[in-house]
């Protein structure tokens, strides 16, 4: 039976060895010696690499001062009293990654602003002095514990940054960073990997000098005398970094990994919060000099941190899935972070998201295609003991091409026609990268060859998402290698689709577009209040509504007929003969229909022309939608007008929890007829501009 690749690879060492005893069983048994192995090509990964490759899906918790002062980043002079989580539970988080197939945690041990999650010897800056069990708690044992607990690994983010610090930027910084290093990696068992951000020096508190600090990333830290130490201490441990050594960053926060990633890196040109790393050395190098993979951080929701704000912000599933294809499925491991909450759990909705994932991808590699049924032959072998048989397996033999080999093929023949939308191979990558180019062909009904996609690098891992496919005959062609290729394991699935409803979205002028979640789903649709399952129009083009109604939309498989639920969108009336009065730069984001774009103005109001009169009953504000909030209307009143002169109020009041959770208001009343509307801000989060994503108008009761 196949493993999805969340299903945990443990026993490979186990494994392999088994298959070193049975191939060395067969060869010796039945027709004489294996041939010699291919020559590794440099770099190659170090057996702690190899173990940390297998991890694949590991989880990272942002959990620190920041929770409890609801920022991303702390100055360093906040008070460690606030740092008082209700219903601290580890085991709740590791429950969670366990079920979730994930296999650690990265716990943020110390961020930027100095405070550390465990009783340090260095600084009185910790939960020594947290109202949290009165000071006599130890949030890096409680979690190492409950993760140890569940079989999971447990690693830590130690910030070289410390905004508390007063040493920090001067050399005697260094010996108590090393010291809290020495903390951690002695007192909590096992750790699978040490995090080292690259932001790096700016303004802080430090110690009440409340000053700006800039160090030299290159020089400072002493990096090599660090990382002997971590090697002295726990010499399994992976370090993260820019640099390394051992593991990469990805260059960006959205955990994706670029189609063409190497594990190479030209470690030598890199140092930690070096400015062009993400644009020059993220992908790494086909000539890269050392074996440092990429691992793609990112975040469940906008922030690192819990704010109550984005509890309706977590990462829907076609986003999380994108996540998960363009990371582990690019060569990438993928560090997926929760921002623990004040109670000190997951919240409830990150679970949920996580749990979709995992059950997506599940059920994505649940149905491989039977390649034991195939007739597999590849156009070179480097002879017995490396046969094509050996992609089968995902651990122990592989197939290896001729040496002197460049393009090879691996042809597979079904007796039967076979359906698929998914590609997965691996290189046997302890032998090193190799594959530049491949392409995907099948055979067409006539006989013929026909591509049918095409990539570059492989490495540990690579899957393409691919359109429905039915054929006999497929070939993996290798174009193009840095030597000759080796193929650990290949297969393919037929995922079922993605079977959420599509998006709905319109312009001002009023034309409607739908978007399904997934290639090759059908759109359809309903305008009259019908179910578009029995009534439905199929979607094949934009098409205007200018009259408030209701959209009912569904997806539908073609080809199992299954279809998903129907998403239902209240359509106002389109904008397109609408005017915002008085101008002021971008006024046309307010009418626009796109939350994204904003409009602000230092003025309290804002007033717009309809183009004729309309009995109204309501209006919609839908706030700015930005990470990092301002100006967001709190009290409104709003008014109409016949005539853009005189205003009558119709309404005044808050928006309740706007805040905390930013989504569209809506505010109903009386019927009134007006051309003019007006919506003043009476009160505001803040003394920034007024801030607006929408404005909008509701007639009748749609
Ligand atoms: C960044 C930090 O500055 C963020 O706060 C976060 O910890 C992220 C994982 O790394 O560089």
């Amino acid at each position: 039976m196949e493993k999805s690749p969340l299903i945990t690879k443990k026993k490979t060492r186990i494994t392999s060895l088994y298959y070193l005893l049975l191939a060395l069983v067969l060869s010796g048994a039945c027709s004489g010696p294996s041939a010699t192995p291919p020559e590794p090509v440099m770099p190659i990964p170090h057996e702690r690499q190899l173990e940390w490759q297998d991890m694949e899906f590991y989880a990272f918790a942002h959990f620190n001062m920041n929770t409890f002062t609801n920022r991303e980043w702390g100055m360093g002079d906040e008070d460690p009293a606030l740092f008082n989580p209700t219903d601290f539970d580890p085991s709740q988080w590791a429950k969670i990654c366990r079920e979730a197939g994930m296999k650690g945690i990265i716990l943020t041990a110390k961020h930027h602003d100095g405070f550390c999650l465990w009783p340090t010897e260095t600084t009185s800056h910790s939960v020594k002095n947290a109202t949290w069990k009165d000071g006599k708690g130890d949030i890096v044992r409680e979690v190492s514990e409950a993760f140890r607990a569940e079989g999971l690994k447990f690693g830590v983010y130690l910030s070289p940054w410390d905004r508390n610090h007063p040493d920090y930027g001067k050399p005697e910084y260094i010996d108590v960073f090393r010291q809290q290093l020495r903390e951690l990696l002695t007192n909590y068992g096992e750790i699978f990997e040490v995090w080292f951000d690259g932001a790096n020096g700016g303004t802080g508190y430090y110690g009440g000098a409340n000053e700006e600090r800039r160090v030299d990333k290159k020089s400072y830290y002493d990096w090599a005398t660090t990382i002997d130490l971590i090697r002295e201490l726990q010499p399994n441990a992976v370090i993260f970094g820019d640099a390394g050594p051992d593991v990469r960053w990805v260059g960006n926060e959205h955990g994706f990994a670029y189609e063409t990633t190497w594990s190479n890196l030209m470690r030598d040109s890199v140092y930690g919060g070096m400015p062009e790393y993400a644009k020059v050395y993220a992908p790494g190098q086909e000539n890269g000099t050392h074996w440092v993979p990429a691992e793609a951080d990112v975040s469940i929701r906008p922030g690192w941190y819990y704010h109550p704000y984005e509890d309706h912000k977590v990462k829907s599933l076609p986003q999380l899935l994108d996540i998960y294809y363009h990371s582990i499925g690019r060569n990438s491991s993928l560090l997926l972070n929760f921002p623990i909450d004040r109670r000190g759990l997951i919240h409830e909705n990150d679970q949920a998201q996580l749990m979709k994932l995992v059950h997506k991808i599940r059920e994505d590699f649940s149905v491989p295609l039977p390649l034991d049924k195939a007739s597999i032959t590849a156009t070179s072998t480097l002879g017995k003991g490396y046969e094509v048989s050996a992609i089968l397996e995902e651990k122990g033999h592989y197939w290896a091409a001729a040496e002197g080999t460049i393009a090879a093929t691996i042809q597979l023949e079904f007796p039967d026609p076979v359906r698929f939308n998914r590609f997965l191979v691996q290189e046997n990558i302890e032998l090193g990268q190799r594959i530049k180019a491949f392409d995907v062909e099948i055979r067409t009904e006539e006989g013929s060859w026909t591509p049918l996609a095409s990539g570059t690098t492989v490495g540990f891992k690579r899957i393409l998402r691919l359109p429905d496919t039915e054929t006999t005959a497929i070939r993996f062609a290798i174009t193009d290698a840095k030597a000759s290729p080796t193929v650990q394991h290949l297969a393919f699935y037929l995922a079922p689709k993605l079977l959420l409803p599509p998006s709905i979205n319109r312009d001002k002028s009023g034309m409607v577009s739908l978007k399904a979640p997934e290639e090759g789903l059908e759109i359809w649709y309903t305008l009259d209040g019908s179910d578009p399952a029995q009534q439905g129009k199929r979607y094949t083009e934009p098409f205007p509504v200018l009259d408030p109604t209701a959209i009912r939309v569904l997806s539908k498989d073609p080809g199992t007929g299954e279809i998903s639920e129907v998403a239902l969108k209240a359509l106002q009336l389109a904008r397109k003969d609408w005017t915002v009065l008085g101008d002021g730069e971008q006024s046309e984001h307010l009418i626009d229909e796109d939350p994204t774009t904003n409009y602000f103005t230092d003025t309290d109001r804002v007033s717009i022309d309809l183009g004729k009169s309309y009995a109204l009953t309501g209006f919609t504000y839908f706030p700015m939608q930005n990470r990092y909030l301002s100006g967001l209307i709190t009290r409104y009143a709003f008014a109409v007008s016949e005539d853009g002169r005189q205003w009558t109020q119709v309404s005044e009041g808050e928006f309740g929890n706007i805040v905390n959770s930013p989504i569209e208001q809506r505010v109903t009343f009386p019927t009134v007829t007006g051309r003019y509307i007006q919506l003043r801000a009476l009160d505001k989060l803040d003394d920034n501009p007024a801030s607006y994503a929408e404005l909008g108008i509701l007639i009748g009761n749609p």
